[in-house]
């Protein structure tokens, strides 16, 4: 029997992505929960997993091409057996899942024409962290057991009391289960829990839709000149994630008034310190970095600095102060900037963080971060120092307020008692949101992370 496998839905407000992979293609066997394309959308690419199993008959989609959420994939005869390229889901999961449904048998077009996703999406019951359908028949199942659960993420959480099919659902749209506050019978997490947590997180990532590209401002663009005039030229597509920067950039531009801070760190005794220790972070997984260690002071520096850690709420007449310490890191990619975040700085030790931000930027530039890791930042670090540079003026990362810029560190002349000695400076840069900080407070931050990374005991005395 031929079944038409449909892009699920990929997370809350997403309707399409770009389809930056096709992994199958006619004749293959395939099984249920296998990746077959992978679809990039404004905030994470993602791996989508057939929610059938039998061999692929048509492929519906290519590279490149735009795709809408129930647009037809694959038309696969079910059934037909095969190999599968990939491990079967964990029995356990299995168990937990309901059937598939069969998807509808009406084709549709792919790509930009497709048709608006079905009311009742396909569903698949994937252990990945992958883009799956939503199941709409959550509340009527009969209530299963209690799974046990995973250590929470978050450092002092307790693991939260909720039913596999919720944290299927959890996990299909790239929510962690265990930040979830549950609303049911004993605080158990409800599907709508984690459909609310999701809507939260969107607008935390600046999901509140931003203007379209070129309307920052309120201004529509200027008409562009006809280039061909002039020579040769060649028009490209914008990636998901170029316009999703370009526009979110545009935003902040254009609506936070920011100013730059500049100041040096002398570096000189932390490289030694790198050096001496780099080994025994290597030895647990990480790279003791600038960027790691930037990291750690920054949460200390916001405990001491509150009004970094905050956001404006500018229809509320108020502001939000987080208590907790998640630090962005802009990570260079081949797909552009993306900006994964590191959790709870503020309670890891350095090794720690050194062995999360490798593992952070490694996923982020082999496209397997999850929305959950894009997401929740209460400042940034951008570093370009490995690329080189001495000075820039980052954008604050909406809806953050601060965001520090890091340049490539130099032995430089600096005169201390009376002479000029060579001493190894970090220009560094911090911009931020004039509403909610003033001059003065950004210069004593600034100061104050100098200092503490030329006197590193300065974060436990005061951080
Ligand atoms: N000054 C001098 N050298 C530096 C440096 C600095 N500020 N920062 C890093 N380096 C060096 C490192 O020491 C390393 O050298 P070795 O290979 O000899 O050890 C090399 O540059 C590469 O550093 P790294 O990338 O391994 O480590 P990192 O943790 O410092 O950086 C990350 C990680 C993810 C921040 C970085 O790889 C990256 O992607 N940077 C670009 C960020 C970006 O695009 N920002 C712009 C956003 S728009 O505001």
């Amino acid at each position: 029997m031929a079944t038409e496998f449909k892009l699920p839905e990929l997370g809350e407000n997403i309707e399409s992505g770009k389809v930056t992979s096709v992994m199958v293609a006619v004749g293959d066997a395939i099984e249920k929960d296998q990746p077959v394309i992978e679809v990039e959308t404004d905030k994470a690419a993602l791996e989508v997993p057939s929610s059938v199993s039998g061999t692929v008959k048509e492929v519906r989609v290519k590279e490149g091409q735009d795709i809408a959420v129930g647009a037809v994939v694959l038309v696969v005869e079910e059934g037909a057996g095969g190999t599968a390229k990939e491990k079967p889901a964990k029995a356990e999961e299995k168990k937990a899942a309901p059937p598939a449904k069969e998807a509808g048998k009406k084709e549709e077009p792919a790509g930009k024409e497709a048709a608006p996703p079905q009311k009742a999406p396909v569903k698949s019951e994937s252990p990945k962290n992958a883009a799956i359908a939503r199941d709409e028949r959550e509340p009527e199942e009969p209530e299963e057991p209690e799974e046990a659960e995973a250590p929470a993420r978050r450092a002092g959480a307790a693991p939260v009391a909720a039913s596999p099919s919720v944290r299927r659902l959890a996990r299909e749209i790239g929510v962690d289960v265990n930040q979830v506050a549950g609303s049911g019978k004993g605080g158990r997490v409800t599907p709508e829990d984690v459909k609310a947590y999701a809507r939260r997180m969107n607008v935390d990532a600046g999901g509140v839709a931003p203007p379209r590209l070129g309307r920052a401002g309120e201004e529509a663009p200027l008409p562009l000149p006809d280039f061909a005039r002039w020579g040769e030229i060649e028009r490209r597509d914008m990636s998901t994630v170029r316009r999703r920067t370009a526009e979110r950039l545009a935003h902040a531009w254009a609506t936070i008034p920011h100013v730059t801070q500049f100041d040096k760190a002398d570096v000189t005794a932390l490289e030694e310190l790198r050096k001496r220790y780099a080994k025994q972070v290597e030895a647990a997984g990480g790279k003791l970095t600038v960027t790691a260690i930037l990291a750690k002071v920054i949460a200390a520096a916001l405990r001491k600095f509150p009004q970094f850690n905050s956001t404006l709420d500018f229809e509320h007449e108020q502001i939000i102060y987080k208590q907790y310490c998640h630090i962005g890191i802009a990570v260079d990619t081949d797909r552009g900037l993306l900006v994964p975040v590191l959790r709870d700085v503020d309670s890891k030790n350095l090794t720690q963080i050194c062995v999360e931000l490798t593992e952070l930027a490694e996923r982020a530039r082999t496209k397997k971060t999850t929305l959950d890791e894009m997401q929740g930042g209460c400042f940034t670090i951008s570093n370009l120092g490995g690329i080189g540079g001495t000075a820039f003026t980052p954008i604050v990362n909406e809806p953050e307020v601060a965001i520090l810029g890091v340049s490539r560190s130099v032995l430089e002349p600096v005169f201390i008692n009376g002479e000029f000695r060579p001493r190894t400076m970090l220009p560094l840069s911090l911009s931020y949101d004039h509403r909610v900080i003033d001059g003065a407070d950004g210069a004593r931050f600034l100061r104050w992370v100098c200092e503490a990374i030329e006197n590193p005991f300065l974060v436990f005395l005061e951080g």
